[in-house]
């Protein structure tokens, strides 16, 4: 009898074994009745696996494995002519340090960040920011060895690109939103070649990537707040634990905004119209025709000017994936669109590039403008003096894009507008 793989449906370590199986071709059953509500921790399935986890396989003379890297590879070991796991032991070593990668740096971290915006783990800005960083820069480092090979050891697919792939769908079908991705195209390329490849496909249905990064959950006490006392049920009687714990986990992942006044809209009122500039910015000539509106209507203490740097300029690869960074960065800052406009751009070229530019916001200060972006803090802002010539000429370039800084040209750039 084939041996008998249990774990829930739509799970990715799940779906790397059965990846690994039908790639290898191994026949395995498939027994998907569990699901994260089910109460699987049984005494007899502990007796199989005491740390309680799924997925496990079942062996035919009753040993049960563990662990979806062991289990992927028995799995790929049983084929006869799997190509999956290389008989090299450096070969093999190789592969086996991509399944540590996609485990360590990507799944795991990944799983914190995705609990973090559903609720299911306590939310923590700056954790949560340094774990999207160290996520997106190990991806980087993925993208820049895929530049030149098709798959991540030698030239086939092998478990490494499996769990690479099954790692990075689990991310992207909750958080690693499209900006993110278009950073890595290379590794975007390889998930791809994994979930349509014909024999993989139909584990891969249904899987949908997220467009945006989704909202910081609502703490509890303010979403408690929200509800009008009007509208309050009458007293039901307690529901059972279980049941308690069964609606928490049905929770959005997207919670809605609370309903907060902004307070920079109790800023006194000023007379310089942020959304004339945009338009004037979008259907004038920047230096004859935008600018002199700009120092005409100005008001300098109903807005103020930054200069905005990439704090990680020595990270950075592609000039184009620079500039796909910004525009990630400015999808964020869209709850403030109503305070900001920005001209940042990307200078100099591959391997050798730095993003810098200009930001007109509402108020004196940066931070209530820029921190509904939960990245803001991955850069560097320093007010701008418009009676300083080396200030006025830099935000003048910055708008303009001709701007040079250090003997980089501008090479390519993204408004908010
Ligand atoms: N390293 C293990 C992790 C297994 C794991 O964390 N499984 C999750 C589902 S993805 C689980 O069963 N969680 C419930 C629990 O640990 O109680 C593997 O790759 O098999």
């Amino acid at each position: 009898m084939a041996p008998t793989l249990t774990g829930f449906v739509g799970n990715s370590r799940v779906r790397r074994v059965r990846a690994a199986a039908a790639l290898a071709g191994v026949e395995l059953n498939y027994d998907d009745t569990f699901t994260f509500k089910s109460e699987w921790k049984t005494e007899e399935f502990l007796k199989k696996n005491p740390f309680g986890f799924l997925p496990i396989l079942e062996l035919e003379d009753g040993t049960t494995l563990r662990e979806t890297g062991a289990i992927a590879e028995y799995v790929a070991e049983l084929g006869p002519n799997s190509t999956l796991l290389p008989s090299d032991l450096t070969e093999k070593a190789k592969v086996h340090a991509y399944q540590c990668t996609a485990d360590q740096e990507i799944q795991i971290p990944g799983g914190i960040v995705s609990g973090q915006f559903s609720g299911n783990i306590p939310y923590n800005k700056g954790v949560q920011q340094a774990l999207i960083d160290k996520i997106t820069r190990r991806l980087t480092v993925l993208d820049t060895i895929l530049l030149n090979s098709t798959f991540l050891v030698g030239e086939r697919i092998t478990l490494a690109d499996i769990f690479i792939a099954t790692a990075f769908t689990n991310i992207a079908t909750t958080w690693f939103d499209a900006s993110l991705r278009a950073q890595i195209p290379n590794v975007v390329r390889l998930v791809n070649t994994i979930i349509y490849h014909p024999k993989l496909a139909h584990i891969f249905t249904g899987i949908e990537f997220v467009e945006k990064l989704p909202s910081p959950p609502v703490p509890v006490k303010e979403k408690k707040a929200e509800k009008p006392k009007a509208e309050a049920a009458p007293k039901a009687p307690k529901a059972p634990k279980a049941k308690e714990v069964d609606e928490e986990e049905e929770e959005p992942l997207v919670p809605e905004e609370p309903k907060v006044k902004n307070p920079l809209d109790d800023l006194p009122k000023s007379a310089f119209n942020l959304e004339e500039w945009k338009r004037q910015y979008s259907n004038n000539d920047t230096r004859t025709g935008a600018i002199p509106w700009f120092y005409e209507k100005f008001d300098k203490d109903g807005f103020s000017i930054w200069k905005v740097d990439f704090k990680y300029n020595e990270e950075l690869t592609m000039t184009f994936m620079s500039s796909n960074q910004i525009g990630g960065f400015f999808n964020r800052l869209e709850a403030s669109r109503k305070y900001l406009f920005g001209s940042v751009g990307v200078l100099g070229k591959t391997n050798d590039s730095i993003i810098t530019g200009v930001l007109i916001l509402r108020g004196q200060e940066v931070v209530p403008v820029v921190d509904v972006a939960p990245d803001y803090e991955s850069y560097e802002y320093k007010k701008l003096d418009l009676e300083n010539a080396e200030d006025k000429s830099f935000f003048e370039a910055a708008l303009a894009w001709d701007l040079v800084v250090d003997g980089k040209e501008w090479v390519d750039g993204k408004n908010f507008k």
